[in-house]
């Protein structure tokens, strides 16, 4: 189709907010006010060592997490925050490089919408110029909090995912995307560098139900709990194994580039809990990481789950909260949802246990 008939962002969200006539459009700009942000954050990453103000590794400090912050860390959280609390649509917001909740200053306007976000997705992956991205979530606030416009708490925030108004992320790459749902499929835009504006160029997003591809950080094997280890252990024994197949592994530790891809051709990718570190549920974070991509995955017909539980059903108990996260194509991850279920026995004929195992215990 010719560039200038595609769709832009702002006509997509106009023609979605038509199937609700009472709808206050006040999602739709809250969306538009996220996607400036991305358009900003990828002309900061665009510029590599050449931007003097985010040039240089380290330099943000230490972020909440206990992990080092890059200056394009902190600089893209600030991008967020002032494309986003002026516009009266938000009741407060939450990220990966703040504490605590974000209360809208006074001067603002406060509506009734919380956003999420992990500002700079895979930032250690700067260095070597690797695709990274921003993730964002956004939730409904507490009717009180709206009626009263008090300053939000942590609890406020600590909604399962399947509550999410919308989810989606932007993905520095060759080119920038932003891949969104409102509840309604998942769609794709491609920022056209001529006019800075997202056109639509991927209107129906699918991840494949089967797959051959999956993606794990393998140094962590040593840790893995039995059901992940014998899922690996089936891919990994190929065309002779239990699998009858060949699979195909990848690993970019920038789990947005790892999103698209599924999202794109299908695939699994795993960041599962392990016993690496014992007060740790996981790596990645539920409210603005595992969330709303296992939103998207759920919407492209794909699925997202700890490996226990379908992730958007998990009721957080901390802004910060780690999580288990598998997600990806549908029939993959039910799989190793059975082997979280079904016990591990020497005798179940689990190549887990056999001589030839690549991750044995
Ligand atoms: P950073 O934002 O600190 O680079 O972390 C990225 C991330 O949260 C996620 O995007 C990756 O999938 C995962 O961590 C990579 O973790 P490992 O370094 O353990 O492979």
């Amino acid at each position: 189709m010719p560039l200038s008939r595609r769709l832009t962002l702002t006509q997509y969200l106009i023609e979605q907010r038509r199937r609700f006539p009472g709808a206050s459009g006040d999602l739709n700009a809250l969306i538009l006010d996220v996607s400036i942000a991305c358009k900003a954050i990828a002309r900061a990453v665009a510029f590599g060592e050449l931007a003097e103000s985010t040039a240089g590794n380290a330099g943000g400090g230490v972020n909440v997490q206990g992990e080092v912050q890059k200056k394009l860390d902190v600089v893209s959280n600030e991008m967020f925050i002032a494309t986003a609390e002026w516009s009266g649509h938000l009741a407060g917001m939450a990220s990966e490089e703040m504490d605590q909740p974000y209360q809208i200053p006074r001067p603002f306007p406060r509506g009734k919408y919380l956003l999420v976000f992990d500002p700079l997705d895979g930032s250690s992956n700067l260095d070597v110029n690797v695709s990274v991205g921003s993730i964002f979530s956004i939730l409904r606030a507490p009717d009180d909090a709206v009626e009263s416009g008090r300053d939000l708490t942590e609890a406020d925030f600590l909604q399962p995912g399947s509550t999410q108004v919308a989810a989606g992320y932007a993905l520095y790459g060759p080119a920038t995307m932003l891949v969104m749902s409102v509840g309604d499929g998942v769609v794709g835009f491609t920022l056209d560098l001529n006019l800075g504006e997202f056109k639509l160029t991927h209107p129906h997003i699918t991840v494949p139900a089967d797959t051959q591809e999956f993606a794990i950080n393998g140094s962590n094997s040593r840790f893995w709990e039995p059901p992940i280890k014998r899922y690996v252990d089936e891919c990994l024994a190929g065309k002779t194994g239990p699998r009858g197949k060949d699979f195909n592994t990848r690993w970019i530790a920038s789990m947005v580039a790892e999103a698209h891809r599924i999202l794109m051709r299908g695939g699994v990718f795993m960041y599962p809990r392990d016993t690496k570190d014992p007060a740790r549920h996981g790596r990645l974070r539920l409210l603005y990481e595992a969330n709303p991509i296992g939103f998207l995955m759920e919407q492209a017909g794909g699925r997202a789950s700890t490996g226990r539980q379908p992730v958007l059903g998990v009721k957080p108990s901390e802004l910060h909260q780690r999580i288990g996260l598998v997600f990806g194509s549908r029939n993959e991850v039910e799989r190793i949802e059975r082997y979280h279920r079904e016990p591990a026995t020497r005798d179940s004929g689990n190549p887990l246990f056999s001589e030839r195992s690549l991750f044995r215990d």
